[in-house]
């Protein structure tokens, strides 16, 4: 009698344990590093009685080739601009039904209707920003006004390059005074042979220099401007600044590819993000600008109007676009290719 009680405690146990019972939906999220931070995870976790697992990137081309590859059960992505049309192409993403997004309309239009999906028929802004050079102020001075500066062999081993194919060969690309989207190939390939040049200098490639910079790894580190913006909370010594020949400027989206295996919870959760008080939160936390208006009233000062987030004109002038290059992306793949087995 007692085996038996135990038995059936047992099966009762294995029973609840099993992911077909009472397991609870578990929303999937692909994205950028210091993306979603725990407090905008766990709100939507407690509100709508789910899980949400964050797994990260480093590079648009990162992304891809996962989803090329086949990976499936990833409800919500979070391509940069030219990858959304990228994906768009490669008919890897899915409609959104602005049924289950009525926060839609939070959405400033400054930020809809973009070259890279007209109608936003499958994308919405998450944040913007740009790419420059964060450095360490009581090391490095004057300011560096160039990207030379990361060429510089004093600082040889002391600095980061963003492991990002057409950020890095764009810095090189500006450096030389092309376009980030150059399609001719000796420019190509001038900024191949400029990355050859500095390779013996760089400390590493990497995406997530925030960690670099904070540790002090590095005392400058090619990167995003809120990934800088954090560091220099930590490290107030840092500085942010976009080289005078130009950069880039970004805005990331949040899809839904078509692989998703919980699209209503998806767009449930984009509603969410879409929310001012909740919007809010993404820029507090990674440090990007906010495409809500509404949620600057949720923002400390600080925030609201920095200029890591909002360039003074000049500056806004010099950025560009990354566009999707079509057949020329091959020639990015093996530019970068040849830089890192170099
Ligand atoms: C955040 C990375 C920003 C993404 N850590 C740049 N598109």
């Amino acid at each position: 009698m007692r085996n038996r009680y135990i038995l059936f405690v047992l099966i009762l146990f294995a029973l609840l344990m099993d992911d077909s019972i009472g397991q609870k939906e578990q929303l999937n999220v692909f994205t950028w590093a210091g993306y979603v931070s725990d407090d905008i995870r766990e709100g939507f976790e407690k509100e709508f009685g789910v899980t949400v697992l964050v797994d990260t990137f480093a590079s648009n081309e990162d992304l891809l080739t996962k989803l090329m590859a086949g990976a499936t059960g990833y409800d919500i992505i979070m391509p940069s601009d030219y990858m959304v049309s990228i994906l768009i192409k490669q008919n890897l993403l899915e409609d959104l039904n602005r049924d289950n997004i009525p926060n839609f309309g939070n959405i400033s239009p400054l930020f809809l209707g973009k070259y890279f999906d007209p109608e936003n028929r499958y994308s919405i802004p998450y944040t913007f920003g740009t790419a420059g050079i964060a450095y360490d102020s009581e090391v490095i001075s004057p300011a560096p006004e160039s990207w030379a500066v990361l060429w510089d062999a004093q600082y040889k081993n002391r600095f980061s390059m963003l492991d990002d194919q057409r950020e890095t060969i764009g810095a090189a690309l500006k450096l030389l005074g092309y376009s980030l989207n150059s399609t001719d190939p000796e420019e190509i390939r001038a900024a191949k042979e400029k990355l050859i040049e500095q390779k013996p200098l760089v400390k590493q490639y990497k995406s997530e220099a925030e960690e670099l910079l904070i540790a002090g790894d590095v005392v400058m580190a090619h990167c995003w401007s809120g990934d800088a913006f954090r560091a220099i909370e930590t490290r107030p010594t840092l500085r942010y600044v976009i080289p005078k020949e130009g950069s880039s400027q970004f805005i990331d989206a949040v899809c839904i590819p078509k692989s998703a295996p919980h699209k209503v919870l998806a767009e449930q959760f984009i509603n969410y993000l879409l929310r001012p008080e909740v919007n809010a939160k993404i820029t507090a936390f990674t440090k990007y600008g906010t495409c809500v208006p509404t949620a600057k009233a949720f923002l400390p000062e600080n925030l609201r109007e920095h200029k890591f987030i909002y360039p003074p004109k000049e500056v806004l002038e010099s950025l560009e676009w990354l566009r999707d290059p079509g057949d020329w992306t091959r020639h990015y793949d093996r530019a970068w290719e040849e830089v890192k087995a170099k």
